[in-house]
């Protein structure tokens, strides 16, 4: 049995109580591990340690954040087989899914950012016949909390880790209770790269101890978070009167528009992924696809044909296309909403039952890509973010139509257009409610883009020069000579 440790300090450590707690592989129902039930005492500790270390961090060159980060960019390549493994053990996710998109993101979030960082500069202001200058210096924040979700654990808890060591803070860090094994082994990394003692902390545990404890926290002045929108609201009643600096990347429910004079195939292919990709447990996941009518038919068959051919297999199995979800509770809630699809009118097309595999996955977590026809757009299973393999088909005659029920949920993450007509293309994308619009593609990333949603997708945007500035704070400086 593995035992999960903190980095507090520059230290392996068990948590402040020896309180641990289950950690299950998907895929076959087995507590393989177990993870620190870390309190609010070791918040403290890590505080600590973190503030300790902040003076000396915020005070290294560029150059030597680039290198240290450099270092542990080598470290993950050069473990990326162990890594690959263990996030598909942890996640449920086939391991070519791992090995292909999350590890290497992990990878290329500290190398992007530790380049970033060495180019991010600031701007002066000149004042003519005043003999005076301004200028902008953004200095970082000091200790900092990123928390982070299960759905693609070690790329998304980088990519919240990596810009704010880059600016200069010192880190206090949570992984999901749920996938938090590949968050200890960047720990492990991360000593092997030399980051001095206390720069980046690791606290395991659940959310509403640790992560509760972290948004607490008076001394903790930035909290980056991605998760549930519900946690969103929580995390923003505590933070808000605290004046902290919020970054929160939320829920989605995405459209994905596909008109007549798209190109049907590239579209019913790339939308075959938008929909199943990570068993559908992607925030940027085009769960929601609307098709001009007179293509209706044409794109369902094409569609169906394909997500029939997708194999619901052992993680481990080179061969499987969808792995297990990531949790008991997650199974029965996916589970709940197919049956909820069938109360409300609709058709399940390909899909909709749990899948019971032999062998070691007898007990495991899976459930067939599901596609349903023939719901209201604004019924619950179109309005609710489900965050599995189920998508809806909706037919509409008109641009506004499609844009009326695209932009009509709580909802403003991502969205997709295919159509082959550039006017139609600007025309919707300006008009669609979100804060990533993809033409003709889906999840192509430039990592210096803003990141993140609108309404109740969340508050704020990571990528890039956004997330420097997110982690630093900007200060005028005027001098008259
Ligand atoms: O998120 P949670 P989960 C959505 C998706 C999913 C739902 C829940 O709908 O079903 O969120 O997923 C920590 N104070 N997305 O369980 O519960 C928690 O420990 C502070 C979309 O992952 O929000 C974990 O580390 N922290 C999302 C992190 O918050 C708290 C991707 C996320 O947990 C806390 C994943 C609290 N009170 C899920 N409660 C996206 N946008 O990518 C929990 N946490």
């Amino acid at each position: 049995m593995i035992y999960l440790k903190n980095l507090i300090g520059g230290e392996l450590i068990e948590p402040s109580k020896k309180q641990y707690f289950d950690n299950f592989e998907p895929a076959t129902g087995n507590v393989y591990s177990q993870i620190p039930d870390s309190d609010a005492d070791d918040i403290q500790l890590a505080y600590q340690a973190a503030e300790k270390a902040f003076p000396e961090w915020s005070n290294t060159s560029l150059d030597f954040r680039f290198e240290t980060m450099m270092k542990l960019v080598r470290l993950i390549e050069q473990n990326h087989k162990k890594l690959s493994e263990a996030e598909s053990m942890d996640n449920g996710k086939p391991i070519k899914l791992a090995a292909k998109v999350d590890i290497p993101r992990a990878a290329q979030n500290f190398k992007f950012f530790a380049n970033a960082i060495t180019q991010f500069a600031s701007e002066s202001h000149n004042m003519p016949g005043e003999e005076t200058i301004n200028y902008t210096v953004r200095q970082p924040i000091g200790v900092v909390g990123c928390i982070s979700p299960w759905n693609l654990p070690l790329y998304l808890f980088t990519w919240k880790i990596a810009p704010a060591l880059a600016a200069g803070n010192t880190v206090i860090a949570k992984p999901s209770e749920v996938t938090p094994y590949t968050a200890y082994l960047l720990s492990e990394l991360a000593i092997e790269a030399g980051f001095p003692k206390g720069v980046l902390n690791i606290v395991h545990g659940l959310g509403q101890k640790v992560g509760d404890a972290i948004t607490r926290h008076p001394g903790i002045k930035a909290i980056s978070f991605t998760g549930g929108t519900s946690t969103g609201k929580i995390i923003s009643s505590i933070a808000a009167p605290m004046f902290k600096k919020l970054s929160l990347e939320l829920g989605g429910k995405n459209p994905n528009i596909i008109f007549a004079d798209a190109n049907l195939d590239n579209a019913v292919r790339t939308s075959v992924l938008s929909s199943f990709a990570n068993q559908g447990q992607i925030c940027l996941c085009g769960s929601r696809i609307f098709i001009e009518r007179s293509i209706y038919e044409d794109f369902k068959t094409s569609f169906i044909a394909k997500v029939n051919k997708l194999k619901v297999a052992d993680p481990k199995d080179p061969e499987s296309s969808l792995g297990a979800v990531v949790s008991k509770d997650h199974f029965e809630k996916v589970l709940s909403y197919i049956q909820l699809a069938k109360e409300e009118g609709g058709k399940i097309l390909s899909g909709g039952n749990a899948v019971q595999l032999d062998g070691r996955c007898e007990n495991g977590w899976f459930i067939e890509p599901t596609v349903i026809e023939g719901l209201e757009y604004n019924c619950r299973v179109q309005q609710e973010e489900i965050f599995g393999p189920v998508v809806t088909l909706t037919p509409f005659d008109t641009e506004e139509e499609a844009l009326m029920m695209a932009n009509s949920t709580e909802y403003g993450l991502a969205a997709t257009i295919w159509t082959e007509n550039i006017n139609k293309a600007h025309r919707v994308a300006a008009k669609l409610q979100s804060g990533i619009v993809w033409i003709n593609c889906w999840l192509v990333r430039d990592l210096r883009t803003p990141f993140g949603g609108v309404k109740n997708s969340g508050v704020g945007r990571e990528g890039g020069f956004e997330a420097l500035k997110f982690f630093t704070e900007s200060k005028n400086i005027c001098i008259k000579y």
